[in-house]
C-alpha cells in the first residue's frame, strides 16, 4: 500500500504558482492576496515583483477567473493556480449566476488540465462576512496558499511514482501538469531513447 500526502518541507525553490485575482470587490480580494502572499513567503517562495516563482493575473471579476486559469494551466508553467475572488449577494439573482459559474469553471480547469486549481472565491451574503474571512477574523487567503503548496507537493509525488514505474516500454499517460514537474525533463530523455 502506498499513502500519498502533500508536504510543506520539500525543496520549494523549483515550484511556480499563478494567482488569478478578481478586481470586483477588491477591498476583499486584495486582502485575500496579502494572506496568500504571506503564506507563500513564509514557506520560502519568492513573491517579489521580480520573482519567477509567482505570477499575478488580475481579471475584472470572478466570472472571468476560470477562462484565464485555464489558459494559464495549459501553458504548463505552473505547479498550482490559486483563484481569488469575492462574490457577495446583492438584491438580484446575479450572485447565483456568477458564483455557480466560477465554481464550476474552476473545478473544470483542474479536471481538464491535471493542474491543481485552488478555489479561493468567497461567496457570502454580506461584505462584512467577506471581510471577516479576508483578514478581520482570519484570512482564508493564507489557507488557499497552503492548499496550493500541499497540492503541488502531492501531484509531484504522484508523478514521481508514475516516473519510477516507467520501464521504457509503455510511457504512462501523465496529465499536462507533469510536463513542468522537475522530473519531466529526465522523463522525456528516457522516452526519446531508442529501445
Ligand atoms: N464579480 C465578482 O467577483 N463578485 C461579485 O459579487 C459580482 N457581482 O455581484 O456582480 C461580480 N460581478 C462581475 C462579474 O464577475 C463579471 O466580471 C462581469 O459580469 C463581466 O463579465
Amino acid at each position: 500500500m502506498t499513502t500519498f500526502e502533500g508536504t510543506f518541507t520539500q525543496n520549494l525553490s523549483t515550484l511556480r504558482f499563478a494567482i488569478v485575482i478578481g478586481r470586483f470587490n477588491d477591498l476583499v480580494t486584495e486582502k485575500l492576496l496579502s494572506g496568500c502572499q504571506d503564506c507563500l513567503k513564509r514557506h520560502g517562495i519568492n513573491i517579489e515583483p521580480d520573482s519567477t516563482q509567482v505570477d499575478y493575473i488580475w481579471v475584472p471579476g470572478s466570472f472571468e477567473i476560470s477562462l484565464v486559469a485555464r489558459q494559464l494551466a495549459l501553458s504548463n508553467r505552473y505547479n498550482a493556480i490559486i483563484c481569488l475572488g469575492a462574490v457577495i449577494r446583492g438584491h438580484t439573482p446575479h450572485f447565483d449566476y456568477v458564483a455557480a459559474e466560477v465554481a464550476k469553471g474552476v473545478a473544470a480547469v483542474g479536471f481538464q488540465t491535471g493542474i491543481p486549481v485552488i478555489f479561493g472565491v468567497l461567496t457570502t451574503d454580506t461584505m462584512q462576512q467577506a471581510l471577516e474571512r479576508a483578514g478581520i477574523k482570519s484570512n482564508l487567503g493564507w489557507n488557499y496558499a497552503l492548499n496550493a503548496l500541499e497540492m503541488a507537493s502531492l501531484m509531484g509525488q504522484i508523478h514521481e511514482q508514475a516516473f519510477s514505474r516507467y520501464q521504457g516500454n509503455n510511457p504512462p499517460e501523465l496529465p499536462v501538469s507533469s510536463h513542468n514537474h522537475p522530473l519531466s525533463e529526465s522523463f522525456s530523455k528516457i522516452a526519446d531513447q531508442p529501445e
